[in-house]
């Protein structure tokens, strides 16, 4: 039986630092193929590689019962026209569900059903955005501050990014005349 203790991490609302944690970070550099725009994303690349989003999971044994938990911090920028976002993924479990609580700043947040559906929900401080299973998601901050949200799922529902690497999603988010729009994805390639 596994006996592990109850515990605390503490999350600072304003910041998402989660602590203790484990912490990942992606730049441009390791996020560059998901953007249209190869070329900007390469002179970002050269002027520092900056940081687009760092993950801070609690320390929590990916197995079945267990729900995995962490804060996801993405700062506010643009490769070309298209905002910072996360990777995406859907889970090797596909009927895993998630829940995304946004601390702040402001967001959308990209799904894709295995059936082909897409959906976009706005995130704001506030908002429990409920991702049901089957359905991919990726985060993009649409915003000028750092988009901060938290996120619980079960522990054992695994990341998987090869699909979305290869197709991409259906849409993508670029600022038109100061706001922010979805347009079909150019990239996009066939299920
Ligand atoms: C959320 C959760 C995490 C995920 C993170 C970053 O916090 O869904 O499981 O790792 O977003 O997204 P990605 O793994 O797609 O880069
Ligand atoms: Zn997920």
């Amino acid at each position: 039986m596994n006996c592990m203790k109850p515990f605390n991490v503490v999350i600072n609302l304003k910041s998402g630092e989660l602590s203790p944690g484990k912490r990942v970070i992606r730049r441009v550099s390791d996020v560059k193929a998901l953007f249209v725009d190869k070329e900007a994303a390469e002179k970002l690349i050269r002027s520092g590689d900056p940081l687009v989003y760092e993950v801070i999971y609690a320390d929590v044994p990916e197995e079945e019962g267990h729900l995995g938990n962490c804060t996801t911090i993405i700062y506010p920028g643009k490769v070309g026209e298209e905002f910072f976002l996360t990777k995406g993924h859907r889970h090797e479990k596909l009927g895993t569900a998630e829940i995304y609580f946004c601390l702040q700043g402001k967001g959308k947040l990209l799904m894709e059903s295995v059936d082909g559906d897409w959906e976009a929900l706005d995130m704001f401080p506030g908002s429990a955005s409920y991702i049901p299973p089957y359905w991919s998601h990726r985060t993009v901050n649409v915003g000028t501050e750092p988009l901060v949200f938290y996120c619980i799922f079960p522990a054992d529902a695994g990341h998987d990014y090869a699909t979305i690497e290869r197709e991409g999603f259906p849409k993508i988010v670029v600022e038109r005349n100061g706001e922010a729009v979805l347009i079909d994805n150019p990239n996009r390639k066939g299920c």
